[in-house]
């Protein structure tokens, strides 16, 4: 069985010293090895952007994919193989700047796997720049005097729009978020987890101390239902979305199940070899 190490490979991550990224990859490390994942069994596909050099440190299948791309080639990955662990992870650039449309659409057809977003609240890699989740007034190298717009509310979003797995998690606490991974990945259907990660480069404003002092975290919380979708909005706008925790939890059929002609194996264990009859018949359907 595979351990800790496994999912451990030599080279050094390249990230600033203290960076938020570090913590998310050493408790996705940690959830597949507590999960018993063997890592042939796992695929992480990441974007571009500090984050998502997640893929070359981590011991699976991995795929480095376009800015803003992760969701379409992780959804691919899932389709053609449902027998994988899918795990995609990017930024908050990534995700819900240049690749909204994906996740808006990846949410609602509950494709089976789990989503981790390193919401820093800035562009990292390229050196600083205003993110879609940076508050309304924050100074960046793209907003000197300070952004005029209404920061994107991705876990408000991902609830309304159907994911059923929706969780926040703080790179400052790893015990937690490694649970909350364990979590996702056992979740069967599409999970998101949006990671609090902070950019101690070029972020000064929402730093460790910051969301320490701002967390509102529902592990705290003993009579917390995450299957309430108003309840979780609720605590949401009353705590400006600095919650940690299962936020929503739903069961509903997931979209290699759900979908017409879906067959039960893989495609990837199916042969698809047409027999020379087969292809006459369709070539002549189609004259
Ligand atoms: C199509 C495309 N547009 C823009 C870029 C430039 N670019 C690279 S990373 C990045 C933003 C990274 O920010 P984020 O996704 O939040 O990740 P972080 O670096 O903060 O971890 C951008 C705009 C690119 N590589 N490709
Ligand atoms: S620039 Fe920011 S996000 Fe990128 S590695 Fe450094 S601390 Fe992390």
């Amino acid at each position: 069985m595979a351990t800790l190490k496994d999912f451990r490979v030599s080279e050094k991550a390249t990230w600033c010293p203290g960076c938020g990224h570090f913590t998310v990859l050493a408790a996705l490390q940690a959830a597949s090895a507590n999960l018993g994942i063997e890592p042939y069994n796992m695929v992480l596909v990441s974007g571009i952007g500090c984050s998502g050099k997640i893929s070359q440190h981590f011991g699976s299948y991995g795929f480095h994919s376009l800015h803003g791309r992760t969701l379409p080639v992780a959804t691919g990955v899932q389709l053609n193989n449902h027998d994988l662990v899918v795990v995609a992870a990017g930024g908050d650039g990534d995700g819900y700047g240049i690749g909204i449309g994906h996740f808006m659409h990846a949410l609602r057809r509950n494709i089976d796997m789990t989503y981790i977003v390193m919401d820093n609240h800035i562009y990292g890699l390229t050196t600083g720049q205003t993110s879609p989740t940076s508050h309304r007034g924050f100074k960046s190298k793209t907003s000197p005097a300070g952004s005029a717009e209404e920061p994107v509310r991705p876990v408000q979003t991902a609830i309304i729009n159907g994911a059923s797995f929706v969780a926040q998690a703080f790179s400052g606490d790893v015990k937690q978020m490694t649970r909350i991974m364990e979590e996702a990945i056992r979740h069967k259907g599409f999970s998101l987890i949006n990671a609090f990660s902070p950019c101690v480069t070029f972020n000064k404003v929402n730093t460790y101390d910051w969301f320490k002092e701002n967390i509102y975290n529902l592990d705290e919380i003993i009579d917390y239902d995450p299957t309430d979708k108003f309840a979780a909005l609720r605590v949401l706008e009353d705590h400006g979305s600095v919650v940690t925790g299962v936020i929503y939890q739903e069961e509903r059929p997931v979209y290699h199940e759900a979908m017409i002609g879906a067959t039960k194996d893989p495609t990837v264990k199916l042969d698809l070899t047409l027999q020379a009859e087969e292809i006459e018949a369709i070539k002549n359907s189609l004259r």
